[in-house]
């Protein structure tokens, strides 16, 4: 993750905004320490021989308000295009599309207004569109930020922050929580996925549609058990083809991301797995087997469950693509 290589507008106006500062520090910094150097030789102790002190400049009025003065203007230069683009970086445009971001301790829920999708740790856009994330806490204070489309922005429990993200490209980028906010914020990872808007209309048709309900006989069918006897829908929405199987999480507490379409989302647990060169399947066996371990302070907790019953749950949850 860095935000030297912007994506879109809003990143590339900041990296923008820092880079006109980091010039003219540069130009100050090589004049000032310049001219220290140049006196530090010109004026230098040359011996007895020439012990007369040079002339003083304390009091001189002209050369104090051209020192006060000159910074001052370079400020008050340096503060206009950065106040202007605070003014235009915050907010959205009114006809941005919508995408309600939920911190949790420690993973990012999306729900989709508009779309009627809820979804976590994969954030879907559309490729060159602006998007408004109507951003809040579920918990405590979390922090939002995807470099390479905009700096930081906090999420406040009981209160609405807004970021406008923009792809220029269809990408996958980087994110992190950048708010301490518990045991496992390292953890608190997120990833944008930016897709032609073609593509992002096929995602959303997929999203919208219900996950299949196992009958007896089928493969997943043994997996889909474990979930519905392990008290998996204490926390975790599934919404089925067939209305009645299906739970609608409504608890404040203790929800857990929708596993509607887990199978679809290349990363889990907060987009902390899985790791670097390990395998999908190990990381969902790992985690199922004991969440807390992997995520320190896990609000899933260990549910004891066996080789089998974990075997199981890959299988059904790899159904819900
Ligand atoms: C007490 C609530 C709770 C129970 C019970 C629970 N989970 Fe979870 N689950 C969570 C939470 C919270 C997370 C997110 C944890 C994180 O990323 O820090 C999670 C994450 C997951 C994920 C990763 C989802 C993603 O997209 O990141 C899977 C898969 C999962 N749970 C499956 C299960 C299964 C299967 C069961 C039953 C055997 C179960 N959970 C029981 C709360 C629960
Ligand atoms: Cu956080």
């Amino acid at each position: 993750m860095t935000t030297f290589e912007p994506a879109g507008p809003n990143a590339e106006r900041l990296d923008g905004l820092f880079w006109m500062v980091f010039w003219i520090a540069t130009v100050v910094f090589v004049l000032v320490i310049g001219a220290i150097i140049v006196m530090l030789f010109v004026f230098r102790d040359r011996g007895e021989n020439d012990a007369e002190e040079p002339k003083q400049t304390h009091g001189h009025t002209r050369l104090e308000v051209a020192w006060t003065v000159i910074p001052a203007l370079i400020l008050a230069a340096i503060s206009v295009p950065t106040v202007s683009a605070v003014f235009e970086l915050t907010g959205c445009d009114a006809d941005s599309m919508k995408v309600e971001v939920i911190g949790h301790q420690w993973w990012f829920e999306y729900h989709y207004p508009a779309q009627g999708i809820d979804t976590a740790n994969v954030m879907v856009i559309p490729a060159g569109q602006e998007i408004c994330a109507v951003m809040t806490s579920d918990d405590v204070l979390h922090n939002f930020w995807i470099p390479a489309l905009h700096g930081k922005r906090y999420m406040v429990p009981g209160q609405v922050t807004l970021l406008r993200l923009e792809s220029y490209e269809p990408g996958e980028f980087w994110g992190q929580c950048a708010e301490f906010c518990g045991l496992s914020h390292s953890l608190m990872r997120a990833r944008v996925l930016a897709m032609e808007p073609s593509d992002f209309e096929a995602w959303v048709a997929d999203q919208q549609k219900p996950a299949a309900l196992p009958v007896e006989g089928m493969p997943e069918y043994d997996g889909y058990q474990v979930f519905t006897n392990k008290g998996c829908i204490q926390c975790h929405t599934v919404r089925f083809d067939d209305d009645s199987a299906s739970n609608i999480i409504q608890r404040e507490d203790f929800n857990g991301p929708d596993l509607t379409h887990f199978a679809s989302r290349s990363v889990f647990a907060g987009a902390s797995l899985p790791e670097e060169g390990e395998s999908y399947d190990a990381a969902l066996k790992k985690w199922l087997a004991d969440p807390p371990n992997v995520k320190p302070g896990s609000f899933m907790p260990n549910l004891a469950l066996t080789e089998q019953e974990i075997d199981d749950l890959i299988v059904w949850l790899g159904s819900n693509k």
